[in-house]
């Protein structure tokens, strides 16, 4: 309306039409369905609870105010078991009162929930209106009948995490079994209020939102959608209407649209449904390319009854795609092969537990966007729609999963029993209905790892029946998406237990967890083992639904290679982590038969099984700490392989205790070339492969030593520097043998960790926590000696080290100790050559006169060809040394 004298002028009869269009805004809003938050004002009480608190009998005044989302288990996240850690499984009680909507007449109140943790039962004033059993997916339930004419009702929840394997409990069959992450406990997600007509969009479709929408094909400049619009009437009697569906671009314009008619049968006694299924045809579609650009739609459904008056509206994201995998040549996206490269996410935080918020998954999708990912595996179970609607906005492709994890059988049965598999398949159904309309969504996963335990030998069912009824469920429920799964053990274990069930062979496409150089094997081995596995099942697309390392912020080594990891303990450092990641990617980008992989994981995340790394709780295979603030060098690594935004990183910023003079330098960069300074003195341009740009043999001085490199992309300049501290002096060295963590003795002296040997292998005396949440175990000390710092680990073998020293005299102090108790004296012997000569015959056993006892040996050396060659060289047994000191006379 125009200002001025005309305002003053709307005429009677306009008034009037206005006034009409209030009244029938106001009817129709009576009668589309409302929603109102239930997050606030909850009581809760932890526990079991034996007097009836359904109907409010019980005085719940002295219970915790709380909020949703909210939970009651925290864990992880810091090096001692944190101060506020709960790991209480089993009763959390949650109440709060809620009025009956004014005007109710014949319209339904539903009660949501977006998810409960694990098994949930909904009462309202004392009425049970249902149990829902899974963790993940959201669920609702009709109260209507339950509520009383006005006022306020008592809305009470009992949510049950306890552990599946307590006899007779109540998550016995609920999946996941078993599973790399706590099962935190709660209403850990938003809770709504929900109004409806009787006749309405689908409210009882396992969750989902009753409008389904997909690309069905796009050609000749023209995309046609789909849309299945399902319907339900609570009314006695039969009823006729039109489904009206309209597609909406971003603008909000509408693009495409269709209106059908239907009839449905009358709802007495129990509700009636019916189905309406619409072919739309976008012209000139703007496609969701990903995220190159994730362009999304929304396809709007509104119900109109036969005088075209609207009962209901759903809204939906609609992305027009077509996704394809190949066996050969992997993903397609629109025709365009697109190769994907991405991460892994679980929903924990630190204190928080699941209770998280949008904005904390905002944050989430920041970082994966930032690490230059085209795709992410949303494990091991259903996230918040709004993580799959993030996902859609940055045009990730995503693979949802089930948890069905570890096993295929609940732990009371051999076999799978019809109750667990009734749930994986209802929470695969939730799964699919729920997130259907994400265009992100490229495949379902049924299942990950499903026969580890079986390759563990503790028998579990045959997986191959269960995993064929699911992938026929995702068939059904979805023709176009196709079914995955995470393979462990089917195909790597097979040689060596003939007897395992491969699940090879089941699903669409699949994946496999490789974690090579980690959990055994070597990582070289993991090019092979896909070519393997290519050429077993040559139709069958094939991704890495895992692959990673742990890495611990405060644990470093001097050479990633120079001794064992304790995967299952400590240490995990950082520069291994990066190193096995470098070798892990540099195969995976160089076989395009893999249609995706995933690093495990983009963070670190809760587990009460690990003591690892620097960490009590937590798994420390993130790219990013548990806490989102840190991200690991590994992080740059992928960065400067994936994103298109100038990058470079000095590698190794952390590691700034340096025991050896001479290093290798090492940036991560997408600049194709890099100039290093040090202390201002150039030190030239290294050209960076796979994302990777070294110096190798750089001389640092005594004291702080400052790198600062940069580099060019896109006209744009780009650096960084930092600063390492050289705390010896030229020549001198103090090494770990066998190990490839550094450590700082009690006196304050930093010895490196095993650099510069060939041959033989390395071992650690200390093996904490080798068995999944164990204390570290006591150590062993080395007897005879003032201090322990020589003697934490060993290499042994036949082997040798080449150290860069100045010419000059030297004296070189070895370090032995018999960690065999069974070798007696003279069960090991050998020799030790310097540059070349004879220079020491050694029996340790005889020499220190019992085993773990500690022995020095003294060697002058004259070193003329700038390297100080040592030989260990067994006679009877193997070679052994536990601490080389070079000391510069
Ligand atoms: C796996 C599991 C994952 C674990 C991971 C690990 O294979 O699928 O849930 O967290 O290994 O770190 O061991």
């Amino acid at each position: 309306m125009r200002s001025g004298n005309r305002a003053g002028s709307v005429s009677l009869l306009a008034m009037g039409a206005l006034l009409c269009w209030a009244a029938q805004a106001e009817a129709r809003e009576e009668m589309v369905r409302r929603t109102m938050a239930l997050d606030a004002d909850w009581a809760f009480h932890l526990g079991n609870i034996q007097e009836r608190v359904q109907d409010g009998s019980l005085d719940a005044s002295g219970w915790e105010k709380v909020s949703l989302p909210h939970n009651w288990n925290r864990m992880g996240g810091t090096a001692q078991r944190r101060e506020d850690y709960q790991n209480v499984k089993g009763q959390g009680w949650y109440r709060r009162s809620f009025p009956t909507p004014e005007k109710l007449g014949d319209r339904h109140v539903w009660i949501q929930f977006d998810a409960a943790s694990v098994i949930a039962d909904v009462w309202v004033n004392g009425v049970h209106l249902g149990r829902h059993a899974g963790a993940f997916a959201g669920f609702r339930f009709d109260a209507t009948k339950a509520l009383k004419p006005a006022g306020d009702n008592l809305l009470v929840v009992r949510v049950d995490n306890s552990s599946p394997r307590e006899k007779g409990s109540p998550t016995a069959d609920v999946i996941p079994m078993n599973g790399d992450w706590p099962m935190y406990g709660g209403l850990y997600r938003p809770a709504s209020l929900i109004v409806t007509g009787p006749l309405r969009i689908a409210m009882e479709d396992f969750g989902g939102p009753g409008i389904y929408a997909s690309t069905e094909t796009v050609e000749g400049g023209k995309a046609r959608v789909r849309v299945l619009a399902r319907l339900e009437n609570g009314l006695p009697g039969s009823a006729k209407g039109s489904v009206q569906t309209r597609i909406l671009d971003r603008e909000g314009r509408v693009v495409a649209g269709a209106t059908t008619p239907f009839g449905i049968a009358a709802g007495s006694g129990s509700t009636a449904r019916a189905e309406v299924e619409q072919q739309l045809a976008v012209a000139d579609p703007h496609l969701w390319e990903g995220v190159r650009d994730p362009y999304l739609y929304h396809v709007n459904v509104r119900l109109l009854d036969r005088a075209g008056r609207q009962l209901d509206e759903v809204e939906q994201p609609l992305g027009i795609r077509t996704m394809r995998i190949d066996p050969e040549t992997g993903f397609w996206l629109n025709g365009r092969q697109v190769p994907l490269h991405g991460v892994s996410r679980h929903q924990d935080r630190p204190g928080k537990g699941w209770a998280i918020t949008s904005a904390d998954i905002a944050e989430d999708t920041a970082i994966i966007r930032e690490i230059g990912a085209n795709t992410v595996r949303l494990a091991h179970y259903q996230h918040a729609d709004e993580a799959y609607r993030q996902m859609d906005q940055a045009g990730m492709v995503v693979w949802a999963e089930i948890p069905l994890v570890d096993r295929s059988a609940p732990w009371y049965s051999e076999t799978t029993t019809e109750a667990f598999a009734a749930n994986a398949e209802q929470q695969l159904r939730e799964l699919i209905r729920q997130e259907y309309n994400h265009p992100s969504i490229a495949v379902w996963s049924i299942a990950n790892e499903v026969n580890l335990e079986a390759a563990k030998g503790r028998g579990t069912s045959n997986a191959r029946p269960l995993l064929e009824r699911l992938q026929a469920v995702v068939h059904a429920e979805d023709p176009l998406r196709p079914a995955t799964l995470a393979d462990c053990c089917g195909t790597i274990a097979e040689e060596n237990r003939p007897g395992l069930d491969s699940v090879a062979g089941i699903t669409d496409v699949i994946g496999y967890n490789r974690y090579h150089g980690w959990y055994g094997n070597k990582v070289d081995f993991l090019g092979r083992d896909l070519d393997r596995v290519h050429a077993r099942f040559p139709r069958q697309p094939i991704s890495i639904s895992e692959y990673g390392a742990g890495g611990a912020l405060t644990q470093h080594t001097d050479d990633p290679q120079g001794g064992p990891i304790a995967a299952f303990g400590r240490p995990h450092p950082e520069e291994f982590q990066s190193w096995l990641l470098e070798e892990s990617w540099k195969q995976i980008a160089a076989r395009p038969y893999v249609w995706a992989s995933w690093v495990w994981n983009l963070f670190d995340f809760s587990n009460e099984l690990r003591l690892e790394g620097d960490l009590t709780d937590t798994n420390d295979k993130g790219l990013v700490t548990f806490d989102r603030k840190t991200r690991k060098d590994a992080f740059y690594l992928y960065k400067a392989n994936w994103s298109p935004e100038p990058t470079l990183y000095l590698a190794e910023r952390r590691h700034t205790a340096r025991p050896y003079p001479v290093v290798d330098v090492k940036a991560y960069a997408n600049t194709g070339t890099v100039s290093l300074t040090l202390n201002g003195r150039p030190l030239g341009e290294a050209r960076c492969e796979v994302g990777i740009c070294r110096w190798p043999g750089v001389t640092l001085a005594p004291g702080e030593n400052r790198l600062e490199a940069s580099g060019t992309r896109d006209g744009k300049r780009v650096s960084d520097a930092m600063v390492w501290t050289f705390e010896g002096k030229p020549g001198l060295y103090r090494i770990r043998a066998g190990t490839l963590e550094q450590q700082r003795a009690p006196d304050g002296v930093l010895w490196g960790s095993d650099v510069f040997s060939t041959g033989g292998q390395g071992h650690f005396r200390d093996r904490p926590s080798m068995a999944r949440g164990g204390e570290p175990g006591p150590v062993q000390p080395v007897l005879g000696t003032q201090s322990q710092a020589p003697y934490g680990s060993w290499r042994e073998g036949d082997f040798s080290y080449t150290i860069p020293v100045p010419n000059g005299r030297y004296k070189v102090r070895l370090h032995f100790f018999e960690p065999d108790d069974k070798l007696g004296a003279g069960a090991r012997q050998f020799e030790v050559l310097a540059e070349g000569r004879k220079a020491a015959l050694i029996d340790v056993r005889r020499e220190a006169k019992a085993s773990w006892t500690a022995l020095t040996r003294n060697i002058p050396v004259t070193v003329a060809d700038g390297k100080l060659d040592l030989a260990f060289k067994p006679i009877v047994g193997s070679a052994i040394v536990s601490g080389i000191e070079v000391l510069p006379e």
